[in-house]
């Protein structure tokens, strides 16, 4: 299995903003062992909102998408950890909460796929396009820093 140490963007969602999830979503994240090294509140701007779902344009469920990600602010963070756009996403579970995993954020939180809680890039390529829509890269990542853990493993 491979090993690869990955960042990758994650939004909690207006619903999650909205129903006061927040703290418990992103415990189940930190729970895991993975660190947050740049996190942001934000109200989506059209443009923002249209690059994050460029994939999507033109089906039918588009425009509610666009509408629904500036409808609350969300939480914009980014994510770094061993496999973390895989593993995150399975943490995540399946886009539909139906279909979830029970224990998933999504089985557990979100009621329907309109309202999904949570947004995890599919690809270590995805990652990279999706942080630059929200975060300036060079100024707004907390890199300096170790988690215990680390600081552990340095003093074996
Ligand atoms: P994920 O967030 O799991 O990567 P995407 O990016 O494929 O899912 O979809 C983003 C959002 O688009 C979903 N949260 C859902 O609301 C909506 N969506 C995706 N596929 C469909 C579909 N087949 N029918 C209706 N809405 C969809």
């Amino acid at each position: 299995m491979k090993i690869e140490m990955e960042r990758t963007f994650v939004a909690l969602k207006p619903d999650t903003v909205q129903r006061g999830l927040m703290g418990k979503i992103i415990t189940r994240l930190e729970d895991k062992g993975f660190k947050i090294i740049a996190m942001k509140m934000l109200e989506v701007s059209k443009e923002q909102a249209e690059d994050h779902y460029a994939e999507h344009k033109g089906k039918p469920f588009y425009d509610g998408l666009v509408k629904f990600i500036m409808s609350a602010p969300i939480l914009a963070m980014v994510i770094e950890g061993v496999n973390a756009v895989a593993e995150v996403r399975h943490i995540l579970g399946a886009t539909d909460p139906d279909k979830a995993d029970v224990g998933s954020i999504r089985a557990d939180f979100s009621p329907i796929m309109a309202c999904n809680s949570i947004h995890a890039s599919d690809s270590v390529e995805s990652a990279k396009r999706e942080m630059a829509i929200y975060f300036d890269l060079d100024k707004e990542l907390c890199t300096n820093w170790k988690t215990m853990m680390e600081l552990v493993i340095d003093a074996r």
